[in-house]
């Protein structure tokens, strides 16, 4: 066997966005184009000479066939070992878990997360940092430059490598050794140790019912081994628990809309009480009581106020961080146990600094993301486990919780309302124009709101001291209400316009108003101060989370 060097030219990349590089499937079957883009990550991080790294994705269409060609890549590039998913598959929180535990310095995660999959869908490639994390800004605009001047690969030929053998079986590729791992074994080990395992057990005894729902996923082998096979949830309690290429033609996107089947039974007069689902590569969740969904911020703020009934969250949390347009019921439970609360621009990887630094023990974002210290992604059945673990304890519904919380802290009405396929050189003037006027517009009012503040986003990391920019508009309005008009980082088509929405109510007797009522008025204001009929020719939203 040997290593080629092959001459190449640069490739149509782009800024890895908020979660890697993502394009559509065929992009990525190029020929040359995922070595390119792999090439480039390496040569970015100072190349892979000695370097173990971690390898799997959400077994998505093209997924097996690429982790064979990083493979061969890595081997190329002369990596000492590379730690691959059997069958190529690893969610991202396993993989995050598996290069700390293993001590590795990097991963490649190949997803493009809740987008769906399949020849016509999206692929995507994530690299991790040897803190389990995301690359940060810095690594990811490295590795752009990278695929802007990159000129040749190396790789080794293809070696017909078994990707489904034994765990913990190896082989030798060109001096590179590849070491299957169980893609299940430590993330669910993990999880024994941070929640009380036997409480959840003794909740499910009780008749407790569930339904998770894997979506085609990754997350399904997981949830299957730690609901049903270690917490005794009846089997059948997980379902679409086989990963598919295509997702079983469905968005992998755990939100009322795309989960709709799952929201459906919670509605209705059959529902078991306690429903969740996963996304694509399994770091985001939905939680949804009977008859009752739970916002991911609502989420966050209740998994902050009741962690420490978790075993690994008993010596309470040393702070929390939210993403800018999360919503701030968070900040109410922080106030309350006297911590300190950091907003982020949105992307996980800006809760890395704070994560590593101990400022921080848990973290969330409005797009169903909830995680904490225990690995630096987030993590849908982390967010799940701590779920049941408070359920375990409460022994209350979790309309109950929610109603109870709201009570203590004040409701936060949210909604993201999103435009997606829009035009983008249009979406991207509404934003710059709005920009323009941000100082001009604090005192004035709109549609009858009076804006209080009016500002463009800038995170100062208080740990490596890095100013990041341009993460989103932020409006301020009377009464405690707030407005977000920020474009996505992760679609593959034209742009998308994220309007993100939250109103404050203290009164409890006014907490009962459906949220899109709620906030109806605030999405009306939002709308008129951008101009967004004129600008993008749409009068609503494609998706409302
Ligand atoms: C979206 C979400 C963001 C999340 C990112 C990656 O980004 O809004 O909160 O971190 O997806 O999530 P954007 O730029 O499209 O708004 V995932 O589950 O794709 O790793
Ligand atoms: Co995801």
């Amino acid at each position: 066997m040997t290593t080629r060097r092959i001459e190449t030219e640069p490739i149509d990349g782009q800024k890895p966005g908020t979660s890697g590089l993502r394009k559509r499937t065929s992009v990525f079957m190029r020929p040359g184009y995922l070595e390119n883009f792999v090439q480039s990550i390496f040569n970015a991080i100072g190349g892979v000479h000695g370097k173990t790294l971690v390898l799997g994705g959400d077994g998505r269409h093209f997924c097996r066939e690429a982790a064979l060609t990083i493979l061969r890549v890595a081997a190329g590039n002369r990596a000492e070992r590379i730690l691959v998913g059997r069958g190529g598959l690893l969610s991202t929180p396993a993989a995050s878990h598996l290069i700390r535990k293993r001590v590795a310095d990097g991963g490649i995660i190949l997803s493009a997360s809740h987008n769906p999959g399949g020849p016509e869908g999206d692929f995507g490639v994530k690299f991790n940092i040897a803190n389990g994390g995301p690359a940060p800004e810095g690594v990811t605009a490295a590795i752009y430059g990278q695929t802007r001047i990159i000129g040749e690969y190396f790789i080794a030929d293809d070696p017909g490598f078994d990707l489904d053998g034994e765990a913990g079986g190896t082989a030798d590729l060109e001096g590179m050794t590849v070491e299957i791992v169980d893609p299940v074994a430590d993330y669910r080990r993990l999880m024994q140790e941070l929640f009380d395992f036997d409480a959840i057990r003794a909740l499910f005894r009780t008749g407790f019912t569930m339904r998770f729902d894997g979506m085609h996923a990754i997350t399904g082998p997981y949830a299957k081994a730690i609901l049903e096979d270690d917490l005794g949830a009846p089997a059948g309690t997980v379902v679409n628990a086989v990963p598919l290429p295509d997702f079983g033609g469905g968005h992998p996107d755990p939100n009322p809309v795309w989960a709709r089947d799952l929201m459906d039974l919670m509605m209705s007069d059959d529902a078991p009480d306690f429903g969740a689902a996963s996304d694509g590569d399994g770091d985001r969740n939905m939680i949804v009581g009977r008859g009752a969904y739970v916002t991911p911020s609502d989420s966050l703020a209740v998994l902050a106020a009741n962690a420490t009934v978790a075993p690994a969250y008993a010596g309470g949390l040393k702070g929390v961080a939210r993403s800018m347009p999360t919503s701030r019921a968070i900040d109410a439970v922080a106030r309350d146990l006297g911590i300190d609360v950091y907003a982020t621009p949105t992307g996980w990887k800006f809760f890395g600094n704070l994560l590593d630094a101990g400022r921080v023990t848990i973290c969330g974002e409005e797009s169903a993301g909830t995680g904490s210290d225990h690995v630096r992604e987030k993590d849908g059945l982390w967010a799940v486990l701590l779920w049941l673990n408070i359920l375990a304890e409460r022994r209350r519904p979790v309309a109950n919780i929610l109603r109870a919380h709201w009570a203590d802290f004040g409701r936060h009405y949210y909604s993201r309302h999103d435009y997606e396929a829009v035009d983008a050189e249009a979406a991207a003037s509404l934003i710059s124009d709005l920009r323009g006027r941000l100082p001009d517009l604090p005192g004035t009012s709109v549609n009858g709101m009076g804006i209080v503040a009016a500002e463009d986003f800038a995170y100062d990391d208080p740990v490596d001291k890095t100013t990041t920019t341009g993460q989103g508009i932020e409006i301020r309005l009377d009464g405690n209400a707030r407005m977000i008009f920020r474009l996505s980082g992760t679609g593959t088509e034209g742009a998308t316009l994220r309007v993100y929405l939250e109103l404050f109510e203290p009164e409890t007797d006014r907490q009962a108003q459906e949220t899109q009522a709620a906030l109806a008025p605030l999405a009306e204001t939002a709308s008129v101060l951008c101009g967004l009929t004129e600008r993008l020719g749409r009068t609503s939203p494609d998706v409302m989370t």
